[in-house]
């Protein structure tokens, strides 16, 4: 881990906040592990939404990284569709799979009272409502969807931790799907005030440290046999094929997935060591989504690693 900071890993993790519900977690997650581990099914963590960095230990107010969550939320859909079984870890109160057609705004509009003792889906979302819980169910129930929500940079990384370590069985067979926007910078918990920070003294000056890069921790340590896809987002597309590139090399991850920020619901290029595929939505469709088209080639991709890797 010569490359990573073995130091700064370390002591990230040793001043970080212990999870709150950490007894919780490995709960649920050995046992979705358990119910997935015979059969040779293949399991993906999918990250999704984004991390906040607090500024406060007791906090009031914090910086974030902007995802809605869609991303992660539609990839888990065809994940589950293609066969896996996903670990959703995803930003509270962000986008859920199965409910990106739900109306989240005003969401009680989906609801009616024909009388004091019924309540009834609004016509005009039944089926939105139907298929939604349907799925849903249908994914928990068969043990192919497990979701674990987090919050800050704290709780994410050592939430990914956990996971990649206990999937370090799956060997080949195991994925992570990292679409989750994760902050750069953080303050360090030791030199984070514990209470609010009071106005009224002029400006603010914080000071930002550099959060470790896990991507060639979770390569190099937790989980080097996994499949694993990173993403990359940019504002400026003059730079995003170079950046995604560079990080492809860097990090040693399987693809990148490049994204510019106000085209990324049309198209995607997906940058590997075979070349670079653009990835759109079917725009004659106006049910198709990007990840329709995303998951299929990072599925097909999975096989040729699986089977690449049993040679
Ligand atoms: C992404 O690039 C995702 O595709 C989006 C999805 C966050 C743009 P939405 O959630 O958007 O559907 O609204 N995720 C990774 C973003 C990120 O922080 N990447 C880091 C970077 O670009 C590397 S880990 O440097």
């Amino acid at each position: 881990m010569s490359s990573v900071g073995e130091d700064e890993v370390s002591s990230f993790f040793e001043s970080s906040p212990p999870l709150k519900n950490m007894e919780d977690i490995l709960e649920k997650l050995n046992g979705f592990i358990e119910l997935n581990s015979s059969g040779g099914r293949r399991i993906v963590c999918v990250t999704s939404g984004g991390t906040t960095v607090p500024l406060e230990q007791r906090c009031v107010r914090y910086i974030d990284n902007f995802s809605s969550g869609n991303r992660g939320a539609a990839s888990t859909e065809n994940f589950v569709k293609a066969g896996y079984a996903v670990v959703f870890l995803y930003r509270s109160g962000t986008c859920q799979p199965y409910c990106r057609s739900l109306p989240d705004d005003p969401f009680l509009e989906c609801f009616q009272f024909p009388d004091k003792t019924n309540i009834q889906v609004h016509s005009s979302h039944v089926e939105a409502v139907k298929m939604a819980v349907m799925d849903q169910q249908a994914a928990v129930a068969e043990a192919r969807l497990l979701k674990l929500p987090f919050t800050t940079i704290y709780e994410y990384l050592q939430m990914l931790r956990l996971i990649a370590t206990a999937l370090k069985d799956f060997g080949p067979c195991s994925m992570f799907h990292l679409a989750a926007a994760v902050s750069d910078f953080y303050v360090p918990w030791n030199s984070m005030t514990e209470h609010k920070i009071q106005s009224g003294s002029g400006p603010l000056d914080i000071s930002l440290a550099q959060v470790p890069k896990m991507l060639s921790v979770l390569r190099t340590n937790w989980a080097p046999k996994a499949f694993c896809i990173s993403f990359k987002l940019e504002t400026d597309s003059k730079i995003l094929i170079e950046k995604a590139t560079k990080a492809l090399l860097k990090y040693q991850v399987h693809a990148v997935v490049a994204n510019e920020l106000s085209t990324r619901k049309e198209e995607v290029v997906v940058v590997s060591s075979s070349g670079n595929v653009v990835v759109r939505r079917d725009s004659d469709k106006p049910e198709s989504i990007v990840e329709d088209n995303l998951i299929r080639l990072i599925v097909d991709r999975h096989s040729t690693y699986i089977k690449e890797s049993h040679t």
